[in-house]
């Protein structure tokens, strides 16, 4: 499967993390530079699921609550080595995000807020 991380310059720059999944995008909007080392914990919100044909958009949003321009910050595919409702353990392999990563639902059910990082060597 493929992903793309698209680094959105909206009001607050974010970066948005999608992954097909399911035959969508599944899609987390994380407010900071996603982790390119293990040791640094990042939230990612599960935002709305983005129709396959968007990974490879760049260019301007004209308006709406994410006015401002995307650009792809990085891409490639990726193996899922486990998925639950609340954790999915997947490969990455793209230019800047390489090797494993988590996805961790928060306990609370109902709420969007997940911790992405990537799994320690070895
Ligand atoms: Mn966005």
């Amino acid at each position: 499967m493929r992903f793309v991380v698209h680094e959105h310059h909206a009001s607050h720059l974010h970066w948005d993390m999608r992954l097909e999944l399911d035959g969508v995008l599944k899609s987390w909007a994380v407010p900071k530079e996603p982790p390119v080392e293990p040791g640094i914990k990042r939230l990612a919100i599960q935002v709305e699921d983005h129709p396959l044909d968007y990974i490879g958009f760049e260019g301007i949003i004209e308006e709406g609550y994410g006015k401002g321009t995307v650009s792809i910050w990085d891409e490639g595919t990726f193996d899922v080595e486990s998925r639950k409702k609340n954790k999915i353990v997947f490969l990455l392999h793209g230019k800047r995000l390489n090797g494993k990563f988590i996805l961790l639902k928060f306990a609370k059910a109902g709420e969007n807020g997940w911790l992405f990082f990537k799994a320690k060597e070895g």
